[in-house]
């Protein structure tokens, strides 16, 4: 498929081999909290210093560890790839933009950036965040938060996403289970609007059915191997 449009899908699959939980696997609590427990507005709402101290402590895990070969190989296929390509990340670690991706959407906020509630301004953050910072923009104090998406809340960039779904011809899911919405019925609108649909993932995700082709596999053998035929593709 040379020179066509892909839109990529990324989740904490793709981020697991460089040793960040997923969401879902036995691992996927923190500290007992179900993470749709912690990443709500409501739980901010009610207690403002768990949330923090939950982000905080995934802030400062991602800040400790490096891309991996599937972050890298994705990279290497947007450089080299002449069609239009866009990555959409579901994960709120900084390692896609780390391992080289350019042209990338976090539909999920990021953790390397605050939100102050009061002037409305979003800034980069590092660090631990607490409940005590004051604004850099407005120097309120108390009413900084994370500038990640939680459950109730609208993604990110929605329209862009939704408009490169509609024209790919190839959409690609990568370590993602399937179980959030609006990004789980991403390949349902790709598929509809003709593009081919691949699963890239270490076992069948819960929208399995809708892809046309699957590997199964960590990410850090499925995905260059992947990317390796696209690019000999590109010679062909
Ligand atoms: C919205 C940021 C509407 C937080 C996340 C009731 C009220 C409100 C909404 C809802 C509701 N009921 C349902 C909904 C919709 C809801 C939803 O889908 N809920 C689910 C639980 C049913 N969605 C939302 O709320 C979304 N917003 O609907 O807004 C709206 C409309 C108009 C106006 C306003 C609002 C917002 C959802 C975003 C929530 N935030 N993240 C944070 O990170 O702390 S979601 C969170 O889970 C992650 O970001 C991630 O995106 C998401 C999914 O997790 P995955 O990435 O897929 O990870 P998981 O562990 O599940 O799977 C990992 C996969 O990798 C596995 O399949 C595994 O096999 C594989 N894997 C593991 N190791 C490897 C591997 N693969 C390859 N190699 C390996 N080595």
């Amino acid at each position: 498929m040379r020179n066509g449009n892909i839109v990529i899908l990324t989740g904490a699959g793709i981020s697991a081999e460089s040793g960040l939980q997923t969401f879902r696997a036995a691992d996927g609590l923190w500290e007992g909290h179900k993470v749709e427990d912690v990443a709500t507005p409501q739980a901010f709402e009610r207690d403002p210093a768990l949330v923090h101290a939950f982000y905080d402590a995934r802030r400062e895990r991602a800040a400790a560890v490096e891309p991996n070969a599937a972050h890298r190989a994705l990279a290497d296929l947007e450089a080299a790839w002449s069609g239009e390509f866009l990555l959409v990340t579901q994960n709120v670690d900084a390692l896609h933009e780390r391992a080289g991706s350019r042209t990338l959407i976090h539909m999920h906020g990021e953790l390397n950036r605050g939100w102050c509630l009061a002037c409305g301004e979003r800034f980069a953050w590092e660090g631990a965040m607490g409940e005590q910072v004051p604004c850099p923009s407005c120097t309120d104090v108390g009413q900084v938060r994370p500038d990640i998406v939680w459950f109730g809340e609208m993604p990110y960039e929605m329209e862009r996403i939704e408009t490169a779904l509609r024209g790919c011809d190839l959409f690609v899911s990568i370590g993602t289970s399937g179980a959030v919405y609006p990004a789980a019925g991403f390949v349902q609108t790709a598929k509809y609007c003709g593009a081919r649909t691949l699963e890239i993932n270490l076992d069948p995700s819960m929208g399995s059915i809708f892809f046309d082709e699957h590997r199964h596999g960590p990410a850090t053998v499925e995905v260059p191997q992947w990317v390796k035929e696209m690019l000999s593709s590109l010679r062909a």
